[in-house]
């Protein structure tokens, strides 16, 4: 029997209906459409490796059907026609449909990505609903100033009025990852619904099931036809038209580096605006007053929450000499005391890396840093059995040149590193080319705050990792990326300022 069978019986009704539909489509203008070529890919449950639907492989083709729609919506309306209050309302709604199919959504969040789907509705999905209800709010608060201007050149009797006004930006292209699909895809569909944009969302080919399922709640939540328009397929096909694609205005992308250079690259050519939300390797700081357990829950929380594949994950621990033995072993001891299995059974702490790809290339980082010299407390390599499963793994070394310290990994892999002067471990921990996040835990404030402004990162948590809030901006410094999503601020990436300048 598959894995597949013995779990469908803890399915919900609503996930069991939607997994029914084994060949799913794509929604452009309003209407589910198949690719033009008819192409598609198989949806794969990394949990047990097997097919659980098929989606549209969009071409540029499909795409440039989407970016006209949206663009249509955002010109002729109704979109733009809409009052603040009525976006306001309709993100409103969407959040409460959403809401209402919590369980569904954290099922298919489960099954298409592997991971916990209590985990998937306690956090991706609860985050979700807030941020599309913060941001809705944000649809009536858009305003510009008014200005005094003094023109120097003019007559002394000439007077002049200014003011600016907050426009939408037009057409958004939101690429997003596999690690938080719908959660992700949020960051920049709220914002930019409330700012008055429309957009062509793409999911990752790994995990499109849970943007499809809201573009069903989109259209149950009377969005207009055009406002939002879901493709899928990979990101050569359908991803890279999109970027370069001339009908769109601003661009928004969460994944790799490497395709965030192109991406950046790809928007300057339209001077598209661009947010890129990119990788990480980010370290973990811990003082000497810190509590070794304290710190060792702490760095297993920061590593190993959602399988290590979270662009602020604490993949490098850095550890006081005397106390870093007692906190490296209890770390060993919660990787090795993890539940690992399927993201349905409510046991699960860690389920399966997201692909067959992304194993391949986490067992490859674990395989060098063994043969680096590396030292292996737990884990070290793939779980015996089926399913895209990797064993927890905790190195130490001291030597900070090893790939494994300098690369981002993506999976359940940390490094703790020791060190002896809290002056050095600063320039250690931002030696890196990324600058997401990083962590310091302690309880002596006044140290910590010295520490805080010579991180160069885009967030530095106290005493906790990767803990987010609708309300506080990420982003990263360095290679990590460019803008900011979530927080109030995210907004402004979806709005140009226009002066409007009179001689009264
Ligand atoms: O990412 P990609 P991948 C990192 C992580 C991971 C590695 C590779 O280290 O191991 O990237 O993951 C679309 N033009 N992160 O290959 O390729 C693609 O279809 C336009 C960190 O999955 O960057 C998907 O929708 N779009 C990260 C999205 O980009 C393109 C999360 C991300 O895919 C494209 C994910 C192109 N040329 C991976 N190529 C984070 N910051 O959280 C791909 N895409």
């Amino acid at each position: 029997m598959n894995m597949m069978s013995d779990v469908s019986a803890l399915l919900s009704e609503g996930t069991r209906n939607f997994l029914s539909i084994r060949n799913h489509r794509m929604l452009i203008d309003g209407r589910w459409t198949d690719a033009r070529d008819g192409a598609r890919f198989d949806v794969v449950n990394p949990a047990d490796e097997t097919v659980i639907a098929t989606a549209p492989a969009a071409g540029p083709g499909d795409v440039d059907l989407a970016v006209q729609a949206a663009r249509t919506a955002f010109e002729k309306g109704p979109w733009s026609r809409l009052r603040p209050a009525q976006r306001q309302q309709l993100l409103l709604k969407l959040a409460g449909l959403i809401e209402r199919d919590a369980q569904v959504i954290a099922e298919i969040e489960s099954l298409d990505n592997g991971k916990s789907a209590a985990v998937a509705r306690a956090v991706d999905i609860a985050l979700t609903v807030e941020f599309f209800r913060y941001m809705a709010g944000f649809a009536t608060k858009i305003h510009g100033e008014t200005i005094d201007v003094s023109v120097p050149f003019a007559p002394p009797d000439a007077e002049f009025f200014a003011y600016t006004r907050r426009e939408p930006v037009g057409v958004v292209a939101a690429v997003v990852p596999w690690n938080f699909p719908l959660l992700v895809a949020t960051w920049k569909l709220a914002p930019a619904l409330a700012a008055g944009c429309t957009v062509v969302l793409k999911p990752a080919e790994q995990t499109p099931l849970s943007a499809l399922y809201l573009g069903r709640l989109i259209e149950e939540a009377g969005l207009p036809p055009g406002v939002v328009n879901i493709i899928t397929g990979d990101g050569l096909g359908a991803g890279a038209p999109l970027v370069a694609h001339s009908g769109i205005n601003k661009i928004s992308f969460t994944g790799s580096t490497e395709v965030g250079k192109l991406i950046g690259k790809a928007a300057m050519d339209n001077m598209s605006r661009v947010t890129l939300e990119l990788g990480g390797k980010s370290p973990m700081i811990v003082l000497d007053d810190c509590d070794p357990e304290t710190a060792a829950q702490g760095a297993a929380n920061a590593i190993f929450f959602n399988h290590g594949q979270v662009c602020c994950a604490g993949s490098r621990l850095y550890v006081p000499k005397k106390m870093f033995e007692r906190v490296t072993e209890a770390l060993a001891g919660h990787a090795d005391a993890l539940p690992m299995g399927h993201g349905l059974d409510p046991q699960t702490q860690l389920g399966p890396l997201v692909s067959q790809e992304q194993l391949d290339r986490v067992c490859r980082y674990i395989e060098l840093g063994r043969q680096q010299g590396a030292r292996l407390l737990s884990g070290g390599g793939r779980a015996d059995r089926g399913g895209y499963f990797v064993k927890p793994t905790v190195f130490t070394s001291e030597d900070e040149s090893l790939r494994v310290v300098r690369e981002e990994i993506f999976g359940p892999v940390v490094v703790a590193m020791p060190y002896d002067d809290l002056d050095e471990v600063a320039a250690r921990a931002n030696d890196t080319p990324y600058g997401l996040g990083a962590s310091i835990w302690s309880k002596d404030l006044s140290r910590v705050q010295r520490l805080v402004p010579k991180i160069k990162a885009g967030t530095v948590w106290v005493n906790c990792h990767s803990m987010l809030d609708c309300a506080v901006p990420f982003g990263g410094y360095k290679l990590s990326g460019f803008g900011r999503d979530m927080g109030r601020t995210s907004l402004d990436a979806y709005l140009e300022t226009k002066s409007v300048f009179m001689a009264i």
